[in-house]
């Protein structure tokens, strides 16, 4: 068995987020060594060449003696109920701390932290937020769960005045508290159960974005998002008119703060009704933190959306083609069929699966029912799908996503859309949901662009 020596850190996990800690930890001084629970993490020769000195263990962390570490450093895709974790995962005031990144980035940071978590549109978000502080004349880095892993924004921009954060559960769920100037939760659907259990448990992760928040943005049109703990201050947005001092939207034509009017739907330039939604959480945020209006109206009105998030590829003998390879979950792909569906000509053909990772696909089959010409469904979760949906909407299994493309454009006429929103994580099939994206867009335009 290989002993953790006192006075070192134990970082598990030797992805993006693990070389981030250890950097952080090179740079504070503070001796570590590290272990992966997989044989071979894709990282290893890099990091070894990057830390000669460094321990590296992989494989069961049953065989390490954690407990004399003087902490141990978790990166978020780590299960905290990993055989050889759990114990210490679960031991309150005995043997050594188990914490995140996040708490950490928290420790160590010196500037305000807007933090935004939720099931879906955290990243639109962030990004918004992030360019509207921007847009203000401040010095504001971002990053997180979305593009640079927080503990290397400290070094990246070491004089910012924000951090504006995108945090998921797994992030949350090692983090005891966070001390946001501005924490939003914005919506909650089943997602990473295969992680959290249940819905209670990824709730209560994700209410840690709330431990010691000044000010909290929370979705009026759903109670889950809203703080259990007190926050002083709390804005609520809504995608129907607004009561009281809400944030929301008159007669779908105006975004409003309460009977204040700021700027037409229409001069939104991310489309669709979930767009407004976002564009309100983050001007509620933005708010929050002192941002003038002008400045954010600007953002809004050019900020076109964020690749794979609904984003037209191209638009062929009248049939458009939308990549959402993003829409992860049952949630996302509700949204971006609700987007989609209205202004439809024809029908919708919806490209789905991958893993599903728990999830309930029932709440699919009635916008489907309403809009969809067909559902093709592929990757490990096909048979699921097809068994939910046989019977109410039109469903063919395919094996992959190439297949799936096949048989849309068979099938797709003038007037239609084809939409890759999967509701399921591409980890299956996919390195990743971006090469997911990327590969919806060959298939289209071979030799085109990448984005990740
Ligand atoms: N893994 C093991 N054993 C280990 C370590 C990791 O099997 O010892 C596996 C995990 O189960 C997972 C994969 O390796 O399948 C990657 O996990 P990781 O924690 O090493 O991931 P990182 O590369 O460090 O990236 C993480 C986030 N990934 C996850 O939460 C899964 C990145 O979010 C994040 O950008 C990065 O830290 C910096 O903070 C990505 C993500 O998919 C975008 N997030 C999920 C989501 O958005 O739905 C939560
Ligand atoms: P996250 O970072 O939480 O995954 P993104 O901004 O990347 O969020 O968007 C992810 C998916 O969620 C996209 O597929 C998009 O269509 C969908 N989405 C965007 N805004 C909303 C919203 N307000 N409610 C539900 N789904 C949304």
């Amino acid at each position: 068995m290989t002993k953790v020596p006192p006075e070192y850190t134990l970082i598990i996990g030797l992805g993006v987020s693990g070389q981030a800690i250890a950097r952080h930890l090179t740079r504070q001084g503070v001796p570590f060594m590290i272990a992966d629970t997989r044989e071979m993490p894709a990282d290893l020769e890099t990091f070894r060449a990057t830390y000669p000195d460094v321990d590296v263990v992989c494989g069961p962390l049953q065989a390490l003696d954690m407990r004399e570490a003087r902490e141990i450093v978790v990166s978020p895709g780590v299960d905290l109920r990993t055989p050889g974790l759990v114990e210490y995962a679960i031991a309150e005031g005995e043997g050594p701390q188990v914490v995140g990144e996040i708490a950490l980035f928290v420790r160590a940071s010196r500037a305000p932290i807007a933090a935004i978590t939720g099931s879906n549109a955290k990243s639109t978000v962030t990004t918004l937020l992030g360019e509207m502080a921007r847009e203000a004349g401040h010095r504001v880095a971002v990053g997180g769960n979305l593009g640079t892993p927080a503990l290397d924004l400290l070094a990246e921009a070491p004089n910012a005045e924000l951090f504006v954060l995108e945090l998921s559960s797994f992030q949350l769920e090692t983090t005891a508290w966070l001390s946001a100037e501005t924490a939003a939760f914005l919506n909650l659907c089943e997602d990473h159960l295969d992680r959290h259990g249940d819905m209670h448990g990824y709730r209560a992760a994700k209410q840690r974005v709330f431990r010691g928040a000044r000010h909290a943005v929370v979705n009026a049109d759903d109670a889950t998002t809203w703080p259990d703990t007190d926050v002083r201050d709390v804005a609520r947005f809504t995608t129907e008119a607004p009561s009281g001092d809400d944030w929301g939207i008159a007669e779908q034509s105006w975004l409003m703060y309460g009977d204040t009017p700021l700027m037409p739907t229409r001069s939104v330039r991310m489309p669709g009704r979930h767009n407004h939604a976002n564009a309100l959480a983050a001007l509620a945020m933005g708010t929050q933190l002192g941002l003038p209006l002008m400045a954010m109206r600007r953002v809004l009105e050019r900020f076109p959306g964020l690749p794979h998030r609904g984003e037209l590829v191209v638009e062929r003998e009248g049939v458009r083609w939308i990549n959402d390879s993003k829409g992860t979950n049952v949630g996302a792909t509700l949204a971006a069929i609700d987007g989609v569906g209205p202004v439809l000509v024809g029908r919708l053909i919806l490209l789905a699966g991958g893993d599903g990772k728990g999830a309930d696909f029932t709440p699919l089959i009635e916008p489907l029912m309403r809009y969809a010409r067909e559902a093709v469904v592929f990757g490990r979760d096909a048979q699921r799908l097809e068994h939910v949906m046989s019977g109410r909407v039109p469903v063919t299994r395919v094996d992959d996503l190439d297949a799936a493309m096949w048989r849309a454009q068979a099938i797709a006429r003038a007037g239609d859309a084809v939409m890759l929103s999967p509701a399921c994580a591409s980890l299956d099939q996919f390195p990743h949901y971006m090469a997911r994206g990327d590969a919806f867009r060959q298939w289209l335009m071979p030799g085109g662009a990448m984005t990740c």
